[in-house]
């Protein structure tokens, strides 16, 4: 059951310098395959389709703000379920909950800022690839 999966390395990720870091654990776990990857600053519009679910809530504007604030990774990872395994390897959503050995209990403290989005589900993932590589959809 190959899937793909939308990953950006968020751009607190980016600023800390952890782009190495969280590719090449995505890298090391399986035989995915990245099958592309871009660094771009991302626009409120993209951002606005992207975080759709979550327009209106408290921590919609600060989390719209703080995606701008510089650029991120874009990639998409092809593989036998790597929808699920990103996500275990990124860890829960709250860095301070999430264990010591995934990337966001490595190396985050804030919920905002916890270093990668990683797509949720299929539909999820197919939606995103579409929004992130429209050429690739
Ligand atoms: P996920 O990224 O773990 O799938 P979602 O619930 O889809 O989590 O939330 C999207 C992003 O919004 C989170 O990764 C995090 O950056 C931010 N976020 C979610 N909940 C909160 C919150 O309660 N306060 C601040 N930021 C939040």
């Amino acid at each position: 059951m190959s899937q793909r999966t939308l990953v950006l390395i968020k751009p607190d990720g980016v600023r800390r310098g952890l782009v190495g870091e969280i590719v090449g654990r995505i890298e090391r776990k399986a035989d995915w395959r990245i099958t592309a990857l871009e660094l771009r600053t991302l626009d409120r519009a993209v951002l606005e389709q992207h975080y759709a679910e979550h327009v209106g809530k408290p921590f919609y504007e600060p989390l719209v703000e703080f995606m701008a604030s510089g650029p991120v990774v874009a990639l998409i990872a092809e593989g036998e379920r790597v929808i699920e395994g990103v996500r275990a390897l990124a860890g829960p959503t709250d860095p301070i909950a999430a264990a010591p050995g995934s990337i966001r209990g490595d190396f985050g403290t804030v919920v905002r800022e916890n270093l990668i989005h990683a797509s949720d589900s299929e539909e999820s993932a197919e939606r995103e690839v579409k929004i992130f590589f429209p050429g690739l959809a």
